[in-house]
């Protein structure tokens, strides 16, 4: 970018401003090509900026939760290549990924605030629904209308005609201009097209890149952009993209004839009066209006956010996501040098002496809709069957860690106990305390608890399950985020439905921190 402006200003130095294609003036009798603007350009357009700052704003909540990107999949502190804080994690103490969270002003975050993208997620999913659905609208309008011959390039040269009209601006010069009404300047035409033919698709692209049920299943979509830590960096450099198109395309509109451009997008008129541009800039007050209500809405009322989320992302997620089950796995040599911890370590007097005693006098209670329930101890639990796997671990707050873990496939266990047919989840219940206290805990569908690679681990990277990662026992769910993952088990629950479980939203996040009921992506 730098480089462009620097060579623009060095060719206007050296040899002058570049000529551009003099401006060709249309009528509606003397042009063949689509122009003007359909009412449906307008609408989806202006929804489409809805869903675009919806998603941007709950966007960089999420990532203030975990305010660091990197182009390595092991996220070892020290290892991001741009971090939006300034604390450099220290490693002589326990400091865990959520000590890591950022505040971020509510009006710039959605819904503003510190650790709160359990809600922010709601938005962002569901908003990135309607705009994927808005564009297919615009897209397939485009195509049927033959309006896409405005935006899509057809000719080479518009390569040297966007740089000659990019020296102008770059420099400071206002070329002639085509009236936008029946053709648009190459560089705006090719930024068009990029915007909407390359950004926007890499974003869908990215976005998925960072799911667990999708890359734990399908190794080859992890590949596309490398890993999940550079799938996550685009993702956020797109929206740096999207938002220096918006400074630039705004400032064209207003340079360019404001009155006249507004009348084009907002009422689809050619002229200079100037009730498109104040139905436009109403238009801009409802948005800012809107944004507010979210925001307000959100705090006001999180739990039906929750709702109305998981309602609306639910079902794709079932359609799309839920049914694979993961099967990915890594090579030693992958294995991540550092794994972020996360959670409080239990306080409890109970868990504190089993420890000591090297959880000697440990029992798993399996309980519950089960034929026949029992009390396990760790031994037991060994003598029962190991799986051994290597897999990537996602957090929910976006970093993500390679390791090793060894356990009693939970299926195993269930032969044993033998959950009754109305069995539809599995409550795993923690000696740790949530962030908020009381008890952690989290449920999984039944079919994710029966996964070949879902287990009860005590074994990571091929020693004893240290006390931070949740000794003497912890779970493994590799289609699943982490915060599912309950560590320090104290014992499990087979039930028909986990209404009655504490605040009944399926977990402890889920009841606390309005997380999603399916944590897939
Ligand atoms: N009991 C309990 N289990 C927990 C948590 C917690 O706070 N308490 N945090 C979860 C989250 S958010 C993650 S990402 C993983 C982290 O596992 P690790 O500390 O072994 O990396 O543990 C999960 N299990
Ligand atoms: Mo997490």
């Amino acid at each position: 970018m730098v480089l462009a402006v620097i060579t623009a200003y060095v060719q206007w130095a050296a040899i002058g401003l570049p000529s551009v294609p003099a401006p060709q003036q249309f009528t509606p009798q003397t042009t063949t090509l689509p122009y003007g603007f359909p009412a449906w350009i307008g609408i989806t357009h202006y929804v489409n900026l809805l869903f675009m700052v919806l998603l941007a704003r709950s966007g960089l909540q999420i990532l203030m939760d975990h305010p660091r990107l990197y182009w390595n999949v092991h996220c070892t502190p020290g290892s991001e290549w741009v971090r939006f804080t300034p604390i450099q994690v220290p490693l002589d103490r326990l400091y865990t990924a959520k000590d890591d969270a950022r505040y971020l002003s509510p009006w710039i975050g959605l819904p503003g605030g510190r650790h709160t993208l359990g809600l922010a997620r709601h938005w962002h999913f569901a908003s990135a629904l309607f705009w994927v659905l808005n564009g297919a609208v615009y897209i397939t309008l485009l195509f049927v209308t033959n309006h896409w011959r405005r935006i899509v390039p057809t000719s080479w040269r518009i390569f040297p005609d966007a740089w000659a009209m990019f020296v102008h601006y770059a420099t400071f010069h206002l070329p002639p201009e085509p009236n936008g009404f029946y053709q648009y300047n190459a560089l705006q035409q090719l930024s068009y097209f990029v915007v909407i033919f390359v950004l926007a698709p890499l974003s869908i692209l990215t976005g998925p890149a960072m799911s667990p049920a999708l890359v734990n299943r399908f190794s080859w979509y992890r590949k596309l952009p490398g890993n999940r830590q550079i799938g996550r960096s685009i993702h956020f450099l797109l929206l740096c993209a999207y938002v220096l198109f918006v400074i630039a395309h705004v400032s064209m509109v207003l340079l360019t004839g404001f009155a006249r451009n507004m009348n084009h997008i907002v009422i689809g008129t050619d002229d200079l009066l100037r009730f498109g541009m104040y139905i436009g800039l109403s238009g801009l007050v409802i948005l800012l209006l809107l944004n507010m209500m979210a925001n307000w809405a959100t705090w006001l009322f999180p739990r039906a956010i929750q709702r109305v989320g998981d309602a609306l992302v639910n079902p794709v997620l079932r359609l799309l996501l839920a049914r694979h089950a993961p099967r990915a796995e890594y090579t030693v040599e992958e294995i991540s040098p550092f794994m972020w911890p996360n959670g409080k370590l239990p306080t409890s007097e109970e868990w504190k002496s089993l420890a000591a005693g090297g959880f000697k006098d440990y029992r798993l209670k399996v309980c519950g809709l089960v034929e026949n329930p029992v009390e396990l101890s760790l031994e037991e639990l060994l003598a029962m069957g190991k799986r051994t796997q290597i897999t990537l671990h996602h957090c929910i707050q976006g970093w993500s860690g390679i390791a090793e873990w060894g356990g009693l496939p939970v299926a195993e266990l269930m032969k044993l106990v033998r959950p009754k047919p109305d069995v539809k989840a599995v409550v795993f219940y923690s000696f740790g305390e949530g962030l908020e206290g009381g008890q952690y805990y989290d449920s999984h569908t039944i079919d994710n608890a029966r996964r070949p690679q879902t287990l009860l681990s005590y074994e990571m990277n091929f020693k004893r399950l240290t006390d931070v990662h949740g000794a003497p026992l912890r779970l493994r769910v590799e289609n699943q985020l982490g915060f599912k993952m309950v560590k320090w088990i104290k014992s499990i629950e087979f039930v028909a439905d986990f209404k009655h479980v504490y605040q009944g939203e399926g977990g402890y996040n889920s009841d606390h921190e309005f997380f999603d009921t399916m944590a897939d992506i």
